[in-house]
C-alpha cells in the first residue's frame, strides 16, 4: 500500500466512513489504466478472451466483456464442468451455479439453477433486477422464465452416457477427477474471467455446474461471492477454480483480494491463498486441486494452484497466452 492511499484509509477511518472506502478510494485517487486485459481460468479461457476482447477493444465495459467471455463456455457442449453439456449430479440432473460482480460492489448469482443455458445472464438480472444477491434452485428459474429466458435440456448424449456409466458403481470423491488426472481440466473447466477495462474498472463473472456427480443441492464456491469470485476495484479482482468445499473454507476469492490490498503481488497473493488451504489440512490437500488467478487493478496478473496442471489464459492489447501456474506441489 502507498503512502497517500495510507493517509486515506487512515482519513477515511477518522472520519468514519470505512464502508465505502475502497470505492472512493478507487474512484478519485488510482490511476486509470488504459490497457484492458483480461484473464480467465483454463485452457479454455483462450477462446473465452477471444469472444470478451472486442467488447474491451472498442471501449466496452468489463462488466459486458465477462458475461459475453463465460457464456461461450456455457453454450460449449465440450466444456464438460459447464453449462450446456455439463456433467449432472448423482440424480442424472445438471444443476447450475454462477455469480457475476462489477466496479461498484454490485454483485448477483443463481444457485443450483437447472435447464437455462446462460446462468451467468440469469446472475447478472439478480444483480441489476433485484434488491437481493443469490437466488436459488425453483426460485431462481421462475425468476429467470419471467425474465425471458427459455428451458433446455442441458444433458448431452454424452454427458448423460457418462452418467450411466458412473452409476455402475457410483464412486464419490470430489477430490479426485473422473480421469484421475489429478491437476488437469477434465473434471475443472469451470470458468472465472477476470476483466480490466479502458476506464479503470473491474469485474468477473465465475459459472459452473460444479463437481461431477455431486449431492443433489449441493452449491460449491463459484456462485458464492468471496469465494469463487471477489471483485474490489481499488484492490483487485480474484476468481477460483477446483474442489469448492476447500475454497469456500477460506473464503478463497476475497482471501486473495485481501492479499493483493495488502500489497502483494497477484501471483504471491494466489499462492498465499493455496498455501492457506494447505496448511488446514496438509494430507488431504495432496490429493486435490485448487487454483486462484487475479488481477490487480494497475493491469498486473497471476496465478496459483495447489497441484500442478491449473493454466489461464491471458488477452491484453499487447499479449495472448496460456500460463502454466506455479503450483504447491511438483
Ligand atoms: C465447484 N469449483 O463446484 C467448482 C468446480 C470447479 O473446476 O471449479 N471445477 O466446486
Amino acid at each position: 500500500m502507498n503512502i497517500k492511499r495510507r493517509e486515506l484509509i487512515k482519513a477515511a477511518l477518522l472520519a468514519g466512513v470505512a464502508g465505502p472506502m475502497s470505492a472512493a478510494l478507487a474512484q478519485t485517487k488510482r490511476t486509470i489504466n488504459k490497457n484492458p486485459v483480461l484473464i480467465s481460468t483454463w485452457n479454455y479461457g483462450r477462446k473465452a478472451n477471444a469472444v470478451a476482447w472486442p467488447i474491451l477493444e472498442k471501449g466496452g465495459s468489463s462488466l459486458d466483456a465477462v458475461e459475453a467471455g463465460v457464456k461461450l463456455a456455457e453454450a460449449d457442449p465440450n466444456a464438460r464442468t459447464v453449462g450446456y453439456g455439463g456433467l449432472p449430479d448423482r440424480e442424472g440432473k445438471v444443476t447450475l451455479d454462477a455469480c457475476i460482480m462489477d466496479s461498484r460492489f454490485n454483485c448477483g448469482a443463481v444457485l443450483c439453477l437447472e435447464q437455462i443455458m446462460h446462468p451467468i445472464s440469469v446472475a447478472r438480472m439478480v444483480m441489476e433486477r433485484t434488491p437481493h444477491i443469490y437466488l436459488t434452485g425453483e426460485g431462481a428459474l421462475q425468476f429467470a422464465l419471467a425474465n425471458g429466458f427459455k428451458k433446455t435440456n442441458l444433458l448431452t448424449p454424452e454427458s448423460e452416457a457418462d452418467y450411466i456409466e458412473w452409476l455402475k458403481t457410483s464412486n464419490y470423491k470430489p477430490e479426485k477427477n473422473i480421469e484421475n488426472r489429478l491437476g488437469g481440466e477434465l473434471n475443472h473447466d469451470t470458468i472465472g474471467m477476470l476483466a480490466l477495462d479502458n476506464t479503470g474498472n473491474l469485474s468477473g463473472a465465475c459459472t459452473t455446474s460444479g463437481m461431477a456427480y455431486k449431492m443433489r443441492g449441493r452449491v460449491g464456491d463459484s456462485p458464492i461471492i468471496g469465494s469463487g469470485l471477489y471483485v474490489d476495484n481499488g484492490a483487485g479482482a480474484a476468481t477460483a477454480s477446483g474442489v469448492g468445499e476447500e475454497i469456500i473454507r477460506i473464503a478463497g476469492a476475497h482471501l486473495v483480494v485481501g492479499y493483493m490490498e495488502q500489497g502483494l503481488s497477484p501471483e504471491n497473493a494466489c499462492r498465499k491463498a493455496v498455501e492457506k488451504i494447505v496448511k488446514i489440512n496438509p494430507d488431504k490437500s495432496r490429493d486435490l486441486q485448487v487454483g486462484f488467478i487475479a488481477l490487480a487493478p494497475s493491469g498486473a496478473y497471476g496465478g496459483y494452484s495447489i497441484q500442478p496442471g491449473f493454466t489461464y489464459a491471458v488477452k491484453s492489447g499487447t499479449k495472448e497466452e496460456v500460463f502454466k501456474a506455479k503450483s504447491f506441489y511438483r
